[in-house]
């Protein structure tokens, strides 16, 4: 079997397409946001767009629009699980940077005390 290429399609198009199953909490014609199936806080939903964008820097300027939505909804998932005036955003990009599902994703993590610097 071949390596997977970034431009495969991943879980989370499976998890938009409904073929597998996901704690969804919000979404629209243009993303989606889920609860994570591994949390690292009390609250960490993941907010993905439902084009498939396999990192934040494969985006281009067409996609401008989308990637400032996909910011506004986090702060709407946020503040709909009680955390909007305190949670982190996060976007791992590329291997290097512990990136493991290549569809873009928006970490919303928060609930509990969050340290600075990340590790
Ligand atoms: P990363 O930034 O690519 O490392 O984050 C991927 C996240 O996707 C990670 O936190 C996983 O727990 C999460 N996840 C999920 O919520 N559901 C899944 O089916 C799979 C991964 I695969």
């Amino acid at each position: 079997m071949s390596k997977p290429k970034p431009s495969d399609p991943t879980i989370f198009s499976k998890i938009i397409g409904r073929e597998i199953p996901a704690d969804i909490v919000y979404e629209d014609d243009e993303c989606l946001a889920f609860k994570d199936i591994n949390p690292c806080a009390p609250v960490h939903i993941l907010v993905i767009p439902k084009k498939p964008i396999p990192r934040l820097c494969d985006a281009s300027k067409e996609d401008m629009v989308l990637l400032g939505h996909l910011n506004l909804v986090a702060n709407q998932v946020a503040a709909d699980a009680g955390v909007g005036d305190a949670f982190r955003l996060v976007v791992n990009n590329g291997e290097g940077a512990c990136q493991s599902v290549f569809h873009l994703h928006y970490h919303v993590i928060g609930g509990r005390t969050l340290q600075w610097p990340p590790g």
